[in-house]
């Protein structure tokens, strides 16, 4: 079951300048930066009521992310659910004809089980799922 919104996933040209404005502007404090080299991006994380924005800047031309500020510029790249039963949510959306982009969750930022929806499948925003890991989740 989904239980709320997890983080809203923002793809920016440089880190460094958007944590500046967000801290600067908007008054909030990073909370946490982290690289995931299985996706080719470099995170920093803002804490906002519970639901968390994720910048994301490219480590590499070929990263999903670059191939995505190319084409859009800037912006709103994704949308993050987390769910108490990732693999049953993702059984659940393939069951309903949905194309996953995993088909079992990965490892992501924060520690946590992800897994993508793809955004041709899910009326045009790139859909995550995601839980905090534990015994009963795994890799795959
Ligand atoms: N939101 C909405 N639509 C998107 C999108 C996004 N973020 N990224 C791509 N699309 C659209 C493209 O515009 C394209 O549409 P058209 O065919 O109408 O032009 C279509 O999806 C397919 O795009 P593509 O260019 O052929 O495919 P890509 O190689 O760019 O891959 C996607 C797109 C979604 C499959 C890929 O980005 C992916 O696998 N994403 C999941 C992993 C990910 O995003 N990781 C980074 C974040 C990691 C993290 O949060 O830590």
């Amino acid at each position: 079951m989904i239980t709320h919104i997890d983080h809203l996933g923002i793809a920016v040209r440089s880190l460094d300048e958007t944590v500046d404005y967000y801290e600067r502007v908007l008054g909030l404090k990073c909370a946490h930066r982290e690289e995931v080299t299985a996706q080719k991006v470099r995170t920093a994380f803002f804490d906002v009521g519970g639901v968390h924005i994720e910048l994301l800047e490219a480590t590499s031309p070929d990263s999903t992310v670059a191939k995505f500020l190319d084409k859009n510029g800037e912006g709103l790249h994704h949308l993050a659910f987390a769910s108490d039963d990732i693999e049953a949510q993702l059984a659940q959306a393939a069951g309903a004809g949905c194309r996953l982009l995993n088909e079992h969750p990965v490892e992501g930022a924060g520690g946590k089980w992800v897994a993508f929806l793809h955004p041709k499948s899910t009326h045009g925003v790139l859909t995550e799922l995601c839980s905090p890991k534990t015994e009963s989740t795994s890799a795959h």
